[in-house]
């Protein structure tokens, strides 16, 4: 059997910097940070140049894995030809990565659409699904002999919902229509990928990655039943059961039908295509469940906390016709108000694992946190509080049957949070911005390490 997998978690964008280096292109994130003139990623970890001593400092903490996502606009032309320059970096990370016996899990997709394709309409438009499928065939060709753990997209719901129906990600739309259709074309595209994946024989596994919220009601009533399941269509099967079984949840759609959306670019021939290809394993990257009741009025508001000041444009959302979430006020929360609730990642990978019967990869887990990292070593005492409780639910529901064969902390060291900024933190490893970029291990590193080489001694016996 193979070993479990004890990781951290990184993005191209969030981490890399050297936005403009060797034949990189601009990607939409770079566009619109510097268009708004908002903290961006220009610099950010600069995980380019120091990847070295980030990969041999996750190896020294006891990791045996390493997530990572690849850069579109650094491996393409506008063209579709390949950049020499872009391919030979990630060898080398990737070939860094096996050095310190670290097994990388690679997603194709975090984010970064290079602009010039958001420019043509980015997820709107079918033409993006097809650059896809090329970048991913590049991909799988030019890396496969260094991956055998492949991602094809990271949470289609998070960003095509924060960017064509909330609007606080680019291109900050607020279009139901847009949303229903965006989100449509990346998980066509994500079957075009394992397709080639497929087709081409490349050695390994292909998933998805989810933002997975396991819905929760305030009561037992159908009523709640009702929100819950709506809830549920929204935040979870639209990817869940579409990546696992090539069907869109047949209710959610006759909903949305009956709203007057218009789906007639869910073609029979899409839809056969996805329902034959479908994923190896489920990536659930767990942050919070949603506590749901029943729609009551009033419009849709969908508002995230992107200010870090808990309370100040709470988070809030209400889906008109839907269901509304609910604070509950005894559990604790984070700056960015995030509930802290580790025992919904006990019961949502239950259920995931009952639904689906897939491997389960924990590819995200971690709280973001305001930090002084001027000190020699941050004392992350709470960081080791929601490590060990969200652990010790994973290694429950895995001990009562669950395929869960990984866990990545995220992230592996302080990187740049999408509109919260390098100040929102969630690194095991420090990253002073301000001066130099100097890397300090957290109390968390040391206490991560220590309980890996406890779990593997246990895996042992
Ligand atoms: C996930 C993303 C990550 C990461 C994380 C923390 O949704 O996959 O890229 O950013 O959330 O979120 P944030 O940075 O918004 O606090």
């Amino acid at each position: 059997m193979e070993k479990f997998l004890w990781g951290s978690a990184t993005a191209s964008y969030q981490c890399e910097g050297a936005w403009l280096q060797d034949g990189k292109l601009e990607s939409m994130w770079d566009h619109y940070l510097h268009e708004k003139q908002l903290e961006n990623g220009d610099v950010a970890s600069d995980f380019y140049h120091h990847y070295e001593e980030d990969l041999k400092m996750a190896s020294e903490g006891g990791q045996n894995s390493f997530r990572l996502s690849l850069s579109w606009p650094r491996i393409l032309d506008e063209k579709g030809n390949v950049n020499q320059r872009g391919i030979d970096f990630y060898r080398r990370v990737l070939t860094c990565c096996h050095t310190y016996g670290l097994k990388p899990n690679v997603t194709l997709y975090h984010w970064d659409l290079p602009q010039y394709l958001q420019a043509q309409g980015g997820w709107l438009n079918e033409a993006t699904c097809d650059a896809y499928a090329h970048y991913a065939k590049v991909c799988f060709e030019a890396f496969g002999d260094l991956v055998d753990l492949w991602v094809t997209f990271n949470e289609p719901r998070w960003f095509i919902f924060n960017g064509y129906l909330i609007g606080n990600y680019p291109p900050e739309h607020h279009d139901v229509d847009e949303t229903i259709k965006g989100a449509f074309h990346v998980m066509y595209a994500s079957s075009l990928a394992i397709r080639l994946f497929r087709e081409g024989g490349y050695p390994g596994q292909i998933g998805i990655v989810h933002s997975f919220t396991p819905i929760n009601g305030v009561d037992d009533t159908i009523a709640t039943r009702i929100a819950m399941r709506y809830a549920d269509n929204y935040c979870n099967n639209w990817v869940l059961d579409t990546a696992a079984w090539g069907e869109m949840p047949i209710d959610m759609l006759g909903k949305l039908a009956s709203e007057g959306h218009d789906l007639s670019f869910m073609t029979p021939a899409k839809l056969a295509l996805m329902k034959a290809n479908t994923v190896d394993f489920l990536g659930l990257n767990y942050y919070a469940r949603a506590l749901v009741k029943p729609y009551t009025s009033g419009e849709t508001t969908l508002i995230v906390n992107n200010a870090g000041k808990a309370g100040k444009g709470t988070s809030k959302t209400i889906l008109k016709n839907w269901f509304e979430q609910v604070n509950d006020p005894h559990t604790k929360k984070t700056e960015w108000d995030t509930e802290i609730y580790p025992q919904g990642l006990y019961e949502g990978i239950l259920m995931v694992w009952h639904k689906y019967h897939l491997p389960i990869y924990i590819t995200e887990n971690g709280v973001g946190m305001y930090e002084d990292v001027s000190v020699p070593c941050v004392e992350d005492d709470y960081r080791i509080d929601f490590m060990q409780e969200h652990i010790e639910a994973m290694l429950r529901a895995k001990d009562e049957g669950a395929d869960v064969r990984g866990y990545y902390a995220w992230s592996t060291f302080d990187l740049y949070s999408w509109k919260n900024g390098c100040e929102k933190r969630y690194g095991l490893v420090a990253i002073d911005f301000k001066n130099g970029l100097v890397r300090k291990p957290k109390a968390s590193y040391a206490w991560y390490r220590q309980m890996i080489e406890n779990n593997r001694k246990k895996e042992c016996k």
